[in-house]
């Protein structure tokens, strides 16, 4: 979603800004600017498109200033265009926003009444009109922003600068992550710290209802009403290249060949002996968890395909009854949540809007024993909120496609799933031995799969003509069907559903034909014979077959079938191994097309509005 990067320093900062906004490039974005305070008062530049554009708009003509704000817009409110692209200003004010400010309209009638004219569609640029209209009236910037917060309603991380005041940077937060750079005599800001790693490793993270003043010498927190905040400085170890493609030409690749490690770090000191540590939840787990008698879990996109996965671990071998919901759906509606209940969000970012409201919605409930949250940001938003905190340890994720985050979770949610196990007295000390020596060969099973990459390639080849495909599975690698074809619809804009294989005959086959074809992952299993049954039905009708099968399965390669071997796994690491071959064939199929791959259109990467 949108980025934000401000700056205050004794250099010229439109460098920052711009190497910033091109670590924030990932996220997914349709137009870019920056606004800085010169020897001429406010200037700005904005473009439609990538953020190169707005470098090249920088570069024909230059700015040097000590005090910026830039932004990567993904627009909600108005078309992607120049007028709509962030900085808004009204006269000297400068204001970036990411969020959405739902009571726009109303507040933008009252400005134009006021005199203020609207130079754009979008929601953001009342906020300018509203600064301007306090500073006009006497008041500081700092001032300004503390009256108007109380006034927008819906979610806000703000950056705003005034050229009348050209020696500080105000910031606010409230539903959209802000953190701040500490540096020596220059300050910054972000909405993600990655943007700002070339510059300082030192980050203090904005809390809910936090204003920030920045000053090239120091800084202050507070919240609207004045009352002083302190707030940790924590110091990240991240590297300023861990946002580089390395040798790979996408993000996306360097991703899914990065899982064999990803995965073991999820695992990394979290079981020992044949056993998962109780302490990999925390201290207070232990207490929290001794209530717990069911599992309602709740995410959006990719991740609520992996809390779908899960939920057949939770009730198959944990003998727990669980729940899976879309985020956006369960906070809206009055739902009824079981007694002891551990309530799940899972979350790459743990900034994603509809499963932080979820969270405060499930948090109304006197049934939610322990809220557990399953994220790769360890200071995100989800994380603070929860109880629990199991980090999935994937390392920075940049392609908005999400690949590593999903196995990661999988693996998360399987230790969080043996833990209940044991606890339950479903497994013994002998099985829990078996499913978390599964879970250890995940890495090398996954390095089996990337080494087949080529013949990926190949068979990506044939899908290129193909306007639709039809992905099936069944028990858990139903869900692994639905995160493939959602892979292929995000990056290679072709139509694709995943059903429960023995849905097919329900509905689906009607459309099989020699144009529609059929990808089946089918892992050996009690299910096998099913599988293959409802394969036949697909090559009765001219259906072309691609199956994904355990090398030992039986399934031979013949006209119409392919047969792709997959290493023989096991029941807790099939959904994880699975991924990998329908993950990379998503991703040569848009290569092969020439897509965006990792910023495909109309997308973006950690979703912080609605
Ligand atoms: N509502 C603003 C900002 C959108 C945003 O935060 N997207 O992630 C706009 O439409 O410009």
């Amino acid at each position: 979603m949108c980025g934000i990067v401000g700056a205050i320093a004794q250099r010229n900062v439109s460098p920052i800004l711009i190497e910033g906004l091109r670590r924030l490039e990932y996220r997914g974005y349709d137009s870019a600017g920056l606004a800085l305070v010169g020897d001429n008062g406010l200037q700005r530049r904005r473009a439609v498109g990538k953020v190169a554009a707005l470098a090249d708009a920088l570069a024909a003509s230059p700015l040097d200033s000590r005090l910026g704000i830039a932004h990567t817009r993904w627009a909600t409110h108005g078309v992607p265009a120049e007028r709509n692209s962030h900085p808004h200003a009204s006269r000297t004010v400068a204001v970036v926003h990411n969020g959405i400010i739902e009571n726009h309209e109303a507040l933008r009638t009252r400005l134009i009444d006021a005199g203020y004219a609207f130079e754009s569609e979008t929601d953001t640029e009342v906020v300018a009109h509203l600064l301007q209209q306090q500073i006009d009236a006497g008041s500081s910037l700092r001032q300004a922003l503390c009256a108007i917060l109380p006034e927008l309603r819906g979610a806000y991380a703000l950056a705003v600068i005034d050229a009348n005041s050209p020696d500080h940077l105000l910031l606010a937060r409230k539903g959209s992550p802000l953190v701040l750079g500490v540096g020596i005599g220059e300050h910054f800001a972000a909405s993600d710290a990655l943007a700002l790693l070339p510059v300082t490793n030192r980050f203090v993270y904005l809390e809910e209802g936090d204003i920030a003043e920045l000053r090239a010498s120091g800084y202050e927190i507070f919240t609207a009403d004045g009352t002083m905040q302190q707030r940790p400085v924590r110091t990240s170890t991240l590297s300023p290249d861990a946002v580089d493609k390395g040798p790979y030409r996408h993000f996306m690749t360097k991703e899914i060949f990065e899982q064999p490690v990803a995965l073991a770090q999820t695992l990394q000191g979290r079981t020992a002996h044949g056993r998962v540590l109780e302490a990999c939840l925390g201290p207070q787990a232990e207490a929290l968890l001794a209530r717990v008698r069911n599992v309602h879990i709740v995410a959006c996109g990719t991740s609520s395909h992996a809390g779908m996965v899960a939920r057949y671990w939770f009730e198959q071998i944990a003998r727990v009854p669980c729940q899976v919901e879309l985020a956006s759906e369960f906070r809206y509606r009055n739902p009824v949540i079981a007694p002891d209940t551990l309530f799940i969000t899972i979350s790459q970012s743990g900034e994603t809007a509809d499963t932080l409201e979820a969270l405060r919605h499930a948090r109304q409930s006197a049934n939610v024993a322990a809220a557990l949250v399953i994220c790769n940001a360890p200071e995100s938003s989800l994380v603070r909120e929860s109880d629990i905190a199991l980090m999935t340890h994937a390392g920075p994720e940049r392609s908005v496609a999400s690949t590593k985050a999903f196995t990661t979770q999988l693996m998360a949610l399987a230790l969080v799933m043996l833990l209940m196990a044991r606890r339950s007295g479903a497994i013994d000390a002998e099985r829990e031995a078996e499913l978390v020596a599964q879970l250890e060969a995940a890495p090398r099973l996954v390095e089996d799969v990337l080494a087949q990459n080529d013949r990926i390639r190949q068979i990506a080849e044939s899908l290129l003509t193909k306007q639709n495909a039809l992905f099936l599975g069944r028990g858990p690698m139903w869900p692994v069907a639905m995160e493939g074809a959602l892979k292929l619809k995000e990056v290679s804009y072709v139509h694709a559903e995943a059903y429960a294989a023995g849905e097919l005959k329900h509905g689906p086959l009607a459309l099989v034909d020699e144009d529609m074809p059929v990808i089946a992952v089918a892992p050996r299993g009690d299910l096998l014979d099913k599988v293959k049954s409802n394969l036949q039905e697909v090559r009765a009708r001219g259906g072309e077959l691609l199956v994904f099968a355990d090398a030992e399965a039986g399934f031979r390669d013949e006209p119409g079938v392919t047969v792709f071997g997959m290493p023989h796994g096991a029941e807790l690491t099939d959904p994880i191994v699975y991924t990998i071959p329908l993950q990379l064939l998503a991703y040569h199929v848009a290569v092969l097309k020439g897509t965006d791959v990792d910023q495909p259109r109309n997308l973006a990467k950690s979703v912080t509005v609605e």
